[in-house]
């Protein structure tokens, strides 16, 4: 962002450079404006500044010591069990792993931090740790995006470092550019991944046996995604230039000479996968987020970093297409390529927060403002911003790994506008970290921001970004100990130094095309951002951005997106909505023929609901249906979440864990529900016999504490029974199946034995065996183990460490005479898991669509309200207004803006409409089957 800057708007610019100046003093001259700051939120003194710079610094000890203690020369830390994470030795995590090919990635990934850190001292021990430890030849297949942007990355960040630490004279004296020759290695191994006709890479490669091999397990892929195949030309160009071998460069070029060719020509939006051999869209579906971000990050950076113009040309393409398709101020909504004014879904994902950053670079920063201020405003609601969250802000998935694209936009953000609020921003991102990641031995993902819950890992992304960006917003100038304004920021926070741009240009000289001479440019600008016209004569001009959207999160009503009926403005009946269907209103059952959908009563009670749009009565009533009937699976699915109970916490709270440890435990669907009552807490006892299936032997030791019971030989109800009737308060159920993990396997409830279980009165939870044997290998090294059961992990400020400890003798007294009265019953089942099915079948008005035949003709084609929504919407002030009224205010302004949007009363041919149908179709199933 700030790279260029340095050189500041009307010096003497070296021709190549003409835009990459343009977009880098956005910042730049921004930058100025930080010193002019005279109102709004209040300044924030240099003291203060330095003390949460130095706790950065201390965070980043934290994390790096312990995996340098702990795990290195794995790749990364897995912090609650406090090992190093090694491929193959753990359960798979599926794609996650891919980033693993035992390199010591966590290493190789912290070296540029270390010197934005001031730590020259530890980055000079950890280059030479890289050069005498690290090996690239293992038979592990690696993605190579994640190669690439990480290791490929790291080493040249680390390279760029090194040789300006040289040059100073005092560290890194020895440095013979031994890290670019290990990366030269590195871009050798991944080349083969482009033999390829269209030239976009494999996703994968095998780093001792390539691709197609027998031995080398890939090379059979046929897609991949925009951003894997689109996010090379930074690293790719710099070690071409850095080396002089040209066909880093050449290869990285191509690939993104195809994206750009196959980009829908008209809407000029890229979908999110793509057939590498064939060139065609896989998912049609299109955003900034996952799957596509850092293609167009890598097309405005490579104009700053290679200067050359088409790149520049190619982004402000993109860039005009998102602004008009996928920008919904505050939102950026996914849409379809070729059906660029329908939202593709009604969430959005965590990958997404870099995009104000990078808007910052391109000089936009209105928009960037606008959906900081939304994204902040999330994680105010959830501590983080979890993975994704749906269009009124409920989180839509739940796990956080520490991502650090917020910290990133709020670090662009305050050079661009030097708003102390944004610094403010940055001391939340701090606590928070702190407060619910910070574990022992690290910093431990989040499994679920609703719980706290914690997941074994922690992300090289977060060494290599986290720190970064938060060190640089509270530094100044002086605490660096290099000018970063000489450098550009790759995808993964690594430096890469603005003056290779000028060093072996030979390259972009032989590929440059004439393509892109013709495109219209009238709306680019070429000159420098004038600070008077993004902040005209204002400084609060940040601040009056964000005052519309403060209250946006908290007092959203959830949306019904206002691409709206046409009915609604004509005046006609509105059509039906699924929320407000009766299977025994003959009025609703005149309106579902009309619209081609039939009702299906099943024997088992339940109703489906099928879609033949053929049978509708109109083209419009087709349309209708489809809404409906999209409406519908929503709606069910929605249902059908609700009805599931949401995982729970362990919270280990005795010494040395202060609650800093929080487990993801499943939740039974009998005993104490923890979210209605206070929680539970005591210390742990392994039941005997350890199944539980039997009367207690050892009720003594059980009595008033947390029995800890293994999965299996008799129902879970049976186990909760046996150990309430010892006097236990709680029961938490350890997998019996070795290695299982919640990373893994996903969390299920505990079901009861389908007979009355309301003598159950205890807490019960289950753990997998891996978070179990957290607790397990506490008690042998600590023997009291004290843990808290709720619903979510309770504060664990240092005060946790203080309070005085609650004896398990009282607590045992307050629980068993207020809760337990029991009565065993026997059953000689086995456990049961509930599964969607069950839920279905225990409420059986539930809609079932999940064998829907024309499910297909189901459409992803104009976002939903959700079942609890009124007929209300969300303005910008938060407030909720009457959907109508609203209507009326909207239908000009949105009309003028957007022809297209009164598509209800377009008459298209059906055989048109159901052609269209089927692209949606796929695009959505596709959607559903690998979202993210
Ligand atoms: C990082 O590895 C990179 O920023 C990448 O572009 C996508 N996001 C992860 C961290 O979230």
């Amino acid at each position: 962002m700030s790279e260029a800057g340095g050189r500041g708007c009307g010096s003497p610019v070296p021709q190549r450079a003409r835009w990459s100046l343009v977009a880098a003093t956005a910042a730049f001259c921004l930058v100025s404006a930080t010193s002019v700051w005279t109102a709004g939120a209040e300044p924030m003194s240099r003291e203060e500044k330095q003390k949460l710079g130095n706790q950065v610094l201390e965070m980043f000890d934290h994390a790096y010591g312990n995996y340098m203690e702990h795990a290195y020369p794995a790749d990364e830390l897995m912090p609650l069990t406090c090992r190093g994470r090694v491929r193959g030795q753990e359960p798979s995590r599926g794609d996650v792993d891919d980033a693993l090919g035992k390199f010591s990635l966590t290493l190789i990934d912290s070296l540029d931090t270390l010197v934005v850190l001031n730590k020259t001292k530890e980055f000079e021990d950890a280059v030479r740790k890289v050069l005498r430890d690290v090996n690239l030849d293992n038979d592990v297949v690696v993605s190579v995006f994640e190669t690439n942007i990480r290791v490929l990355g790291g080493l040249l960040g680390g390279h760029s470092l090194a040789i300006m630490l040289k040059e100073k004279g005092e560290y890194m004296q020895w440095y013979n550019d031994e890290l670019l020759q290990v990366a030269k290695q590195l871009g050798y191994k991944l080349l083969p991944a482009f033999n390829t006709t269209s030239g976009l890479p494999y996703p994968r490669i095998n780093l001792k046996f390539g691709i197609r091999k027998p031995e080398a397990r890939t090379g059979t892929e046929t897609d991949t995604c925009t951003a894997c195949a689109g996010t090379l030309i930074l690293e790719f160009a710099a070690l071409s230039r850095f080396t002089g071998a040209t066909i880093f460069e050449e290869y990285a070029r191509k690939a993104l000479d195809f994206l750009w060719e196959k980009r829908q020509r008209s809407s000029n939006l890229v979908g999110v996968t793509i057939n590498i051999h064939t060139g065609d869209w896989v998912r049609k579906d299109s955003g900034v987020g996952a799957g596509i971000d850092s293609y167009y990050e890598y097309l405005l950076k490579a104009y700053v970093l290679l200067g050359d113009d088409s790149f520049l040309e190619r982004f402000n393409t993109h860039y005009d297409a998102i602004m008009r398709y996928i920008s919904q101020p505050p939102l950026l909504l996914d849409v379809h390529i070729h059906k660029p004014m329908l939202n593709a879904r009604t969430w959005m994902d965590a990958l997404l927060a870099f995009f104000p950053g990078l808007q910052v670079l391109k000089g936009d920063i209105r928009p960037a403002i606008e959906t900081h201020e939304m994204l902040y405003q999330v994680i105010k609601k959830h501590n983080f911003l979890p993975e994704a969250f749906t269009t009124d802000f409920r989180v839509h998935w739940a796990q956080h790994p520490l991502r650090p694209e917020f910290a990133e936009s709020t670090y662009f953000l305050y050079k661009a506008t030097g708003d102390p609020y944004y610094l403010e921003v940055g001391k939340t991102l701090i606590e928070n970290l702190n407060k619910y990641a910070r574990v022992p031995c690290g910093f431990a993902a989040m499994k679920d921001v609703r719980t706290g819950s914690h997941e074994d890992r922690m992300d090289s992304f977060f060494l290599a970004e986290m720190f970064k960006y938060l060190y640089l917003l509270f530094a100044d100038k002086e605490d660096i100990i290099f000018d970063i304004e000489d450098y550009i920021f790759t995808t993964e926070a690594h430096l890469l130094p603005l003056w290779l741009s000028t060093t072996n240009q030979s390259i972009s000289k032989k590929n440059t095309t004439s393509e892109y001479t013709e495109l219209d440019d009238s709306n680019f600008d070429w000159t420098c951002p004038n600070t008077q016209i993004l902040f005209p004569n204002d400084p609060l001009y940040a601040q009056s951005i964000r005052e519309p959207l403060k209250n946006v999160v908290d007092k959203s009503c959830p949306r019904g997106i206002i691409r709206v009926e046409e009915s609604f403005r004509s005046g006609a009946k509105p059509p039906l909505r699924a929320r407000d269907f009766m299977a025994t209103n003959p009025e609703h059952l005149e309106i579902l023929k009309k619209m081609g959908v039939s009702l299906i009563h099943l024997k088992d009670g339940r109703v489906q609901l099928v879609q033949h749009a053929i049978q509708a009565a109109s083209s419009i009533d087709a349309e209708d249906g489809l809404r409906f009937m999209q409406e519908m699976i929503e709606l069910s699915s929605q249902q059908q979440k609700e009805q599931q109970l949401p995982p729970r916490a362990v919270q280990i709270v005795s010494h040395p864990f202060f609650g800093r440890v929080v487990l993801t435990a499943g939740p039974a669907q009998f005993g104490l529900d923890l979210s209605k009552h206070k929680e539970t807490r005591g210390f742990v006892a392994s039941s005997k016999p350890y199944n539980g299936c039997s009367e207690l032997t050892n009720p003594e030791a059980v009595m008033g504490k947390i029995a800890l019971i293994q999965r299996g030989q008799c129902m879970f109800a049976e186990k909760a029974r046996n150990i309430q009737n010892a006097g236990a308060i709680g029961g938490i159920v350890i997998d019996d199946n070795e290695g299982s993990s919640s990373d893994t396997a996903p969390l299920f409830q505990m079901a009861g034995d389908g007979k009355d279980t309301d003598d159950i009165k205890i807490p019960m939870l289950f753990l997998f065996s891996k978070e179990g044997s957290i607790i397990l290998d506490a008690i042998r090294e600590y023997e009291e183990v004290e843990v808290l059961l709720s619903d979510k992990a309770k504060d664990r400020d240092p005060e946790m460490e203080n309070e005085e400890q609650p004896s398990s003798e009282n607590d045992s007294q307050n629980q068993s005479g207020e809760q337990i009265s029991s009565s065993s019953q026997e059953v000689d089942l086995v456990d049961q898991e509930s599964s969607e099915e069950n839920s279905l079948n225990s409420h059986p008005e539930l809609l079932s669509l999940a064998d829907v035949d024309n499910a297909a003709s189901i459409s992803p084609s104009e976002q939903t309200s959700n079942p609890t929504e009124n007929h209300e919407t969300t303005n910008l002030n938060g407030e909720c207004t009457d959907l109508d009224n609203q209507l009326q205010e909207q239908s000009e302004t949105e009309e003028d803006s957007n022809p297209n949007v009164s598509w209800g009363k377009k008459v298209q041919p059906i055989d048109s409409i159901l052609a269209d149908w089927n692209e949606d179709i796929e695009a959505f199933e596709m959607m559903e089957k690998d979202e993210l």
